[in-house]
C-alpha cells in the first residue's frame, strides 16, 4: 500500500509588476490576440505585450486608430464566442473606444477592454492625457475596474472575463494607471474561473412551473410564431431552436442579431422580421396567437408601433436577463435562464409529457403563412439599365455561402440580412447601436481569429470612409478580408428617410463630392483594389476577388436611389409596410 499525503495547494508567489501581472493574466485566459494601440501612459504594458509577443504568447495587432480595435475584439467575439481584447492608452486613445464599447454593449457583445491611466496620484488633477474613462463608459459597460494595486490584477482580470462572459455577455474596461503597470507586487496567478463574487450569480435553469406553463400554450396555440435573437447565438442554442421549431412545427423568425440562429433555408423559417423584415414575417408576427421569445428584447426596430406588436398573441419571453422580461411587453410566461438550457429543458419535458399531442393544429396558419410568402417574396429587381445592390448581395452570397459576413450600417446592411442566408455566429453586424465604420475592423477580428475561414466585408461608400484606415491593417498583416463597398454615392439609408419622410428635402447625404478613388485607395496602402460597373462584369468580379490570394477592396457602382423595402415606418404597427406589391 502507498499511503499519500494530502498536501496544501501549491500558491506560487513571484515578484511581478502590474503590467507582467496584466499580460500573464491574459496568457492564462486564453488570450491569443489583443488589438491595439499604444501610448504614453501603456507603455509599461506594451513593453510586456513585447515580451510575450518574443516568447510566442501572444500577437498583437497594430491597428490605426483605437475604435478599429475595439471593434475588431467584437468581431472577433461574434465570430468564435472566446472573449476580444483590446488596448488603448488614456485620454484620446480611451476616448476612441467608446463608440466600440457602445456597440458591444448594445449588442451583448462580451469583450475586455483595456485602457491605460496616468499615475494614481495624478488622477484628478488634469494631468496630461487624462480622462475619466471609467466614468464616461459608466452607462455602457456591463462592469469596470479602475486597478489601484497591482496585487489586484490577476482577480480582477479573472472577473473581467468571467463577467464578460457569463449571464449576459457585455464589454468589461479595465483602467491601469501607470505606476500600478509599472510597480512590482506579489503576484499570484488566478486561474480562469476561480472568482468569488457574491452579488453575480446568472441564473442558467429555467423555472420548472414556467416551462410547464409555456409548453401548455404551445400545445394549444394554433398560429404559434418563434421570435429568435442575439441571445440563441451567444447561448449557441441554434440546435434547440431547431429541435423545438420541428417538434412544434412553429415558424421561426429572427432579430438582426439573430440571423444564423436559424437556418433561413430551412421551410420553417420565415426570416427577419422588424423595420426591413420580410412581409410574411411581419405578418406572422402581427397575426400570432403565441409569440415565444427566445434571446429577443422586443426592440423598437423589431416591434414598431409596441401597442400593435404581436397584439393578438400571449408571449413566452426567455431571457438570461431579468431586467428584459416585461421591459417592453409584459409576457403570460417569462423565464429567466440561460436560452440553450431552458429549450433543452422544454424538449426533454415535452418529450415526457408526449407534446405535441396534435401536430395538425397549426395547419391553416402554415397555410396562411404560405400565401404571404407566396405573395409577398423579397424582391430582386434586375431591370437592364442598373446594377442593383440587392443583385450584388445575392450573387455574393451565392459564391460564397459559407463566407463569415460583416457588414456596415445603412441600406446595404438591410439588404445584407435580407438576401445572405448563414449560420450562427457568421453574421457579424453593429445592430442595437447602429455603428457606421464597425464592418471594416469587426471582420478584421474574425479573419484574424479564424484565418482559415472566408470572411466578407459587405459596406457602403458612406460607411466605409469612416475606419478606411484599417486597410493599413489588412496590409501590415496581410489579413484576408474581401471588402465589398455597395457604392450608391449616397448615405442611402438617410436618402431613402428624406425621400420618404422628409418631402425630398436631401440635405448632407450626398457623397459624391469628395468621394475618393477606391481602387486608388486600396492601392495606395497595398492592396488589391477593383471597379464593377455593370452587371455583365459581376459574377467574374466576384470570383476574381474571392480567388485572389490577399485583401481586396471591390467599389461596386449600383443604382443610386434605389430603396430597400419593405420598409415599417418608425412609429407604425408591423403589418403597415411600404413598398409592398399591390393586392
Ligand atoms: C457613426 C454613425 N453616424 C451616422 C449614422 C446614421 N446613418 C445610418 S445609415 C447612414 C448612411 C450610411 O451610408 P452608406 O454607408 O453609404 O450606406 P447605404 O445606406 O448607402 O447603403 C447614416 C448616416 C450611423 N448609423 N452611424
Ligand atoms: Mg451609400
Amino acid at each position: 500500500m502507498v499511503s499519500s499525503t494530502i498536501l496544501p495547494p501549491k500558491i506560487s508567489v513571484t515578484r511581478q509588476t502590474g503590467a507582467f501581472a496584466l499580460i500573464d493574466s491574459l496568457v492564462r485566459h486564453g488570450v491569443k490576440h489583443i488589438f491595439g494601440y499604444p501610448g504614453g501612459a501603456i507603455l509599461p504594458i506594451y513593453d510586456e505585450v513585447y515580451r510575450a509577443e518574443s516568447r510566442g504568447d501572444i500577437q498583437h495587432i497594430l491597428v490605426r486608430h483605437e475604435q478599429g480595435a475595439v471593434h475588431a475584439a467584437d468581431g472577433y467575439t461574434r465570430a468564435t464566442g472566446k472573449v476580444g481584447v483590446c488596448f488603448a492608452t488614456s485620454g484620446p486613445g480611451a476616448t476612441n473606444l467608446v463608440t466600440g464599447i457602445a456597440t458591444a454593449h448594445m449588442d451583448s457583445i462580451a469583450m475586455v477592454a483595456v485602457t491605460g491611466q496616468v499615475p494614481l496620484g495624478a488622477i484628478g488633477t488634469d494631468a496630461f492625457q487624462e480622462t475619466d474613462i471609467f466614468g464616461i463608459t459608466l452607462p455602457i459597460v456591463k462592469h469596470s475596474y479602475l486597478v489601484r494595486d497591482g496585487k489586484d490584477m490577476a482577480r480582477i482580470v479573472a472577473e473581467a472575463f468571467h463577467i464578460a462572459s457569463t449571464g449576459r455577455p457585455g464589454p468589461v474596461l479595465i483602467d491601469v494607471p501607470k505606476d500600478v503597470a509599472l510597480k512590482e507586487v506579489d503576484y499570484v496567478p488566478v486561474e480562469p474561473g476561480a472568482v468569488h463574487l457574491t452579488g453575480y450569480k446568472p441564473i442558467l435553469k429555467g423555472d420548472i412551473s414556467k416551462i410547464d406553463a409555456a409548453l401548455r400554450l404551445m400545445e394549444v396555440a394554433k398560429q404559434p410564431l418563434l421570435y429568435v435573437g442575439g441571445g440563441a447565438i451567444s447561448a449557441n442554442a441554434h440546435l434547440q431552436v431547431k429541435e423545438l421549431a420541428e417538434r412544434f412545427q412553429i415558424p421561426v423568425t429572427t432579430t438582426l442579431m439573430g440571423l444564423g440562429a436559424f437556418d433561413e433555408n430551412h421551410p420553417l423559417s420565415v426570416s427577419m422580421l422588424g423595420m426591413h423584415g420580410t412581409a410574411y414575417a411581419n405578418f406572422a408576427v402581427s397575426e400570432c396567437d403565441l409569440l415565444i421569445a427566445v434571446g429577443a428584447r422586443f426592440d423598437d426596430r423589431v416591434t414598431g408601433k409596441l401597442d400593435e406588436f404581436a397584439s393578438r398573441a400571449q408571449v413566452i419571453h426567455i431571457d438570461i436577463d431579468s431586467a428584459e422580461v416585461g421591459k417592453n411587453r409584459a409576457p403570460e410566461v417569462g423565464i429567466v435562464g440561460d436560452v440553450r438550457q431552458v429549450l433543452e429543458q422544454m424538449l426533454s419535458r415535452a418529450r415526457e409529457l408526449g407534446f405535441p399531442t396534435d401536430v395538425k393544429r397549426t395547419a391553416k396558419w402554415w397555410s396562411r403563412i404560405d400565401g404571404w410568402r407566396k405573395d409577398y417574396p423579397l424582391m430582386v429587381p434586375n431591370h437592364k439599365d442598373n446594377l442593383f445592390p440587392q443583385e450584388v448581395i445575392v450573387e455574393i452570397g451565392r459564391q460564397a455561402p459559407h463566407a463569415y459576413y460583416s457588414t456596415d450600417v445603412g441600406q446595404h446592411q438591410m439588404w445584407a440580412a435580407q438576401f445572405l442566408k448563414n449560420g450562427p455566429r457568421r453574421w457579424i453586424s453593429s445592430s442595437g447601436l447602429g455603428t457606421m465604420g464597425y464592418g471594416l475592423p469587426a471582420a478584421l477580428g474574425v479573419k484574424v481569429a479564424l484565418p482559415h475561414e472566408e470572411v466578407i466585408c459587405i459596406s457602403g461608400d458612406g460607411s466605409f470612409q469612416m475606419n478606411l484606415q484599417e486597410l493599413g491593417t489588412l496590409y501590415q498583416y496581410n489579413i484576408n478580408v474581401k471588402t465589398v463597398i455597395i457604392n450608391n454615392g449616397w448615405q442611402g439609408m438617410v436618402r431613402q428617410w428624406q425621400q420618404t419622410f422628409y418631402g425630398e428635402r436631401y440635405v448632407a447625404s450626398n457623397l459624391e463630392l469628395g468621394m475618393p478613388d477606391f481602387e486608388l485607395l486600396a492601392k495606395a496602402y497595398g492592396i488589391k483594389g477593383m471597379v464593377i460597373r455593370e452587371r455583365a462584369q459581376l459574377s467574374d468580379g466576384i470570383a476574381a476577388m474571392l480567388a485572389h490570394d490577399g485583401p481586396v477592396l471591390m467599389d461596386v457602382r449600383v443604382k443610386k436611389d434605389e430603396n430597400c423595402y419593405p420598409m415599417v415606418a418608425p412609429g407604425k404597427s408591423n403589418d403597415q409596410m411600404l413598398g409592398l406589391p399591390q393586392k
